[in-house]
């Protein structure tokens, strides 16, 4: 009994929590590490974006975001404004 209030007192005072996506943009175009890190803060001023790791040797960028706030489609745009394009 003492373990389901407790869920459910979590449950409620972490309502973003359960809308937390995470997703992988791959993006091509990237000549180094720097590249990456451009990228990688192009992201995180979508708004929504909790946060953007960019990962240059795998030419990926993992993006955690809230998806009420932000759709995936902004990233792309945030990708594609800052010089380099999603792959799909
Ligand atoms: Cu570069």
């Amino acid at each position: 009994m003492k373990k389901i209030i407790v869920a459910a007192a979590l449950a409620l005072s972490f309502p973003a929590l359960a809308k937390q996506t995470t997703t992988t943009v791959k993006v091509k175009g990237w000549h180094c590490a720097g590249c990456a890190q451009e990228t990688e803060d192009a992201i995180k001023k979508v708004k929504g974006v909790k946060s953007a790791t960019a990962d240059f040797d795998k030419h990926t960028v993992v993006v955690a975001y809230d998806d009420s706030q932000a759709k995936p489609g902004q990233i792309d745009k945030a990708v594609k404004k800052a010089g380099y394009k999603v792959e799909k």
